[in-house]
């Protein structure tokens, strides 16, 4: 019952546009299986892989997409802990070597050999995608597929930023970009950790939104004079956060949490605004005690993890889902930073 032919959004040059067209059921190899998407939610990577506006190449064509939810319909036959009939994820990391140092360690998005899903193999913007057994997310039955979709991407990667943070519970959290779909479940996350939220995005509706999800404070920083000052003010002591986890896509908050960070504080980057450099000024990097790292999607213990919290209910993306077929209209919203939390694609529709 497996289809020869499938819907598709296909980016056939770098620069988009994304054409929905039927292409071909690709048969899982050895060691992979394939899944029956039924929603995927749209991550600004997959606007970022359109555009080709990364220091990175994309296969061409491209299906885009790595919030994949779906049903294993077929696997290879190496394939052992991944039942046909599962409910599964397509997560960013598609596969990894598995034997190199990173992956020896579990840093397996750390992986040279690392196959990134609708980057450089296809992803979830199809009906029937294939990933490698290995790192499919296990998503629990009782789970929506569509409500879980956005944790396989933005949910496991902040997840993952805000361990990599340091920050412990009652703790103060500046969240960067908290209206997107990084940041709204980054705001859930903390503090669903104990840690206390600051949410920096800008305009009410965005503002409106951090706050329902949980932000104790919220910065616009189209109306804030002075960011830097109003992220302090809203911490108790006025010292500043203890980590400020940035998802935005453009320079300058980099620049505003070196100012507002706490001594011996931490800024993890997330956001991949296009071209942007770090710039922090050394002498306070240095006799405040300042940390700055990134932090890359997250490995297979993380997504397991990042996916319990949302089958206990501590997670929730606001979301609204559209069909398929409606990516390129998603990718204009995006480009337009009118996305309050995240949208699904259905793709039977
Ligand atoms: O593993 C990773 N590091 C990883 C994983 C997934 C996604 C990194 N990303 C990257 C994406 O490629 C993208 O560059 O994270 C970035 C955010 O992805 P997203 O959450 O999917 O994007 P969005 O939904 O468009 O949200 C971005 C928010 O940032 C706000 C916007 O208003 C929007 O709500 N924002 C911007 I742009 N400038 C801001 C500023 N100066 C700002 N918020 C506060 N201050
Ligand atoms: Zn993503
Ligand atoms: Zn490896």
């Amino acid at each position: 019952e497996i289809p020869s032919e499938q819907w598709a959004q296909v980016v056939e040059r770098s620069g988009g546009p994304v054409v929905y067209k039927k292409i071909p059921v690709r048969k899982p190899g050895p060691d992979e299986v394939l899944i029956n998407v039924k929603y995927s939610g749209v991550c600004h990577t997959d606007l970022h892989a359109m555009k080709g506006d990364w220091p990175l190449a994309t296969k061409l064509p491209l299906v885009g997409g790595h919030e994949g939810a779906g049903v294993v319909v077929a696997r290879g036959e190496l394939v052992r802990d991944v039942e046909v009939g599962e409910h599964a994820g397509i997560k960013w990391l598609n596969g990894s070597c598995l034997a190199c140092a990173f992956c020896m360690q579990a840093d397996e998005p750390l992986c040279p050999h690392a196959l990134l899903s609708g980057y450089t193999v296809d992803g979830s913007f199809q009906q029937y995608a294939v990933a490698k057994a290995a790192h499919v997310a296990h998503i629990p039955p009782e789970c929506a597929l569509d409500a879980v979709a956005p944790v396989l991407c933005a949910g496991i990667t902040v997840y993952k930023g805000l361990k990599e943070s340091g920050a412990r519970a009652g703790q103060h959290v500046a969240v960067v970009g908290a209206g997107g779909g990084l940041g709204s479940m980054a705001v859930q996350y903390a503090r669903a950790m104990g840690l206390r939220v600051i949410g920096i995005d800008g305009g009410e509706d965005k503002g409106k939104s951090c706050k329902s999800l949980g932000a104790e404070a919220y910065v616009d920083f189209k109306i804030s004079a002075d960011v830097v000052a109003d992220v302090k003010a809203a911490t108790d002591d006025g010292l500043g956060p203890h980590a400020a986890l940035m998802t935005a896509m453009s320079d300058k908050p980099f620049q505003q949490a070196t100012g507002y960070i706490r001594s011996r504080g931490t800024i993890v980057c997330i956001g991949m605004p296009t071209g942007a450099e770090l710039r922090a000024p050394v002498f306070d990097t240095v006799v405040r005690m300042v940390t700055i790292k990134g932090s890359y999607v997250g490995n297979r213990q993380d997504t397991q993890e990042a996916l319990d919290f949302f089958r206990r209910g501590l997670v929730t993306v606001p979301y609204e889902t559209v069909g398929l077929s409606e990516l390129q209209n998603v990718y204009q919203l995006m480009e337009e930073r009118k996305i309050v939390g995240r949208y699904v694609v259905d793709t039977s529709k």
